[in-house]
């Protein structure tokens, strides 16, 4: 596919509410978004999942970008094939957000071009999908059941608790009191050391689905020892990275569900993988989400519609995050949201309104 240009540019949209969790508190997303131009005048769509800080992941927006245009865009020379963009990008360490986000706008380009939806080329078996919600840390727990009640009136299947230290037990407590029989899992992001087993044994009595990335990132011996501690099932979001790291998470039995984020992991096609090697070895899979606009949605429940994809993922409704969303916005019916089946990722941007919320714009144009 020949390519005549990348267009970069960043927005910021603010959301409904602030959302806090072990790591920080936001107000506000800040998005890397990629238009790649074809010499057909086709455009190709994607977003990058970094946050403006390294504090999820260590890429942050103003990162992504400088990497893109120093070094992954020039790497692909204008002419590029989805399933050549990775390799071609290999030599560069890391950046799994920008590699996966550029990977993603050529994905969209050529299926346009070859008229098909990311769903039915990523393999999808299902037309809807079940969603979840991922629910802030707050300061009371009033408060916090209201929220969390709203969620569960709007139809949510399941609900995801941010805890943290000081911000487990008692919240957990008062979700399951009121909806005992609610699908609930917790998110902890990092904040727990190894020495925190007896701790986090005491979620146990509240039948949770699972426990996410509880320890440090590069901790996969910590999250094997603690699994033998707890008996909630271990999901490693954060430490899996790549195939080979999914690989090795479940050999050393240090998780027993898989998070699959496609930026985390370097693409969509790299989810595939990940999805078919845990349906091999019975290890559940769920699509995470990053807070994307409709552009980042639209491709997540296309890669939720795979078959291994058996619990609610954060493939939330539009309203949950932004007032106005870049795109027709994802309405969510009976609990489920349909899988976009219009060509390549099946949304477009609104180009207006992009606009009028654009901090930063710049091309990569072929000479
Ligand atoms: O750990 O899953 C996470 C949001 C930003 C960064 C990391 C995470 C999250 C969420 C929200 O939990 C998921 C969503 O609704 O998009
Ligand atoms: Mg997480």
């Amino acid at each position: 596919m020949k390519i005549s240009r990348f267009n970069l540019r960043i927005i910021g949209l603010p959301l409904v509410r602030p959302f806090r969790t072990s790591f920080g508190t936001q107000t506000a997303r800040e998005v890397l978004l990629v238009e790649v131009v074809t010499d057909d005048g086709i455009s190709g769509w994607s977003e990058c999942v970094a946050m403006s800080e390294p504090l999820y992941s260590p890429e942050y927006v103003a990162g992504c970008l400088d990497l893109l245009k120093r070094f992954l865009i020039p790497a692909l020379k204008f002419q590029v094939n989805a399933d050549e963009v990775a390799k071609n990008l290999s030599p560069y360490l890391g950046g799994q957000m920008a590699k996966a986000c550029l990977e993603t706008a050529v994905l969209d380009a050529q299926l346009k071009k070859e008229q098909i939806s990311l769903a039915k080329f990523l393999g999808s078996t299902k037309s809807k999908v079940e969603c979840g919600v991922s629910v802030g840390i707050s300061d009371s727990i009033p408060k916090f059941i209201d929220e969390v009640s709203g969620y569960i009136d709007e139809g949510y299947r399941r609900i995801k608790l941010k805890i943290e230290p000081d911000w487990d037990f008692e919240p957990v407590k008062a979700v399951r009191q009121k909806w005992p029989d609610i699908p609930l899992q917790v998110d902890a992001n990092q904040a727990y050391e190894r020495s925190d087993g007896k701790l986090l044994a005491k979620l146990d009595e509240f039948n949770l689905l699972l426990i996410e990335q509880p320890l440090d990132e590069h901790d996969i011996l910590g999250h094997s020892l603690l699994a033998k501690q707890v008996k909630t099932p271990i999901c490693l979001d954060e430490s899996i990275i790549s195939l080979q790291s999914a690989e090795d998470a479940i050999e050393m039995k240090a998780t027993s569900i898989i998070n699959i984020k496609p930026g985390r992991v370097g693409g969509y096609l790299e989810s595939v993988k990940i999805h078919d090697l845990c349906q091999s070895k019975k290890i559940p899979v769920w699509c995470g989400g990053m807070l994307e606009t409709g552009i980042g949605r639209a491709a997540n429940l296309a890669l939720a519609a795979l078959p291994n994809f058996t619990l609610p993922g954060d493939t939330s409704a539009s309203s949950r995050y932004f007032k106005k969303d870049i795109t027709n916005p994802f309405e969510m019916k009976d609990g489920y949201i349909d899988v976009p089946n219009g060509i390549g990722i099946g949304v477009e941007p609104d180009i207006e309104y992009l606009d009028s919320i654009t901090t930063y714009k710049e091309s990569v144009v072929r000479e």
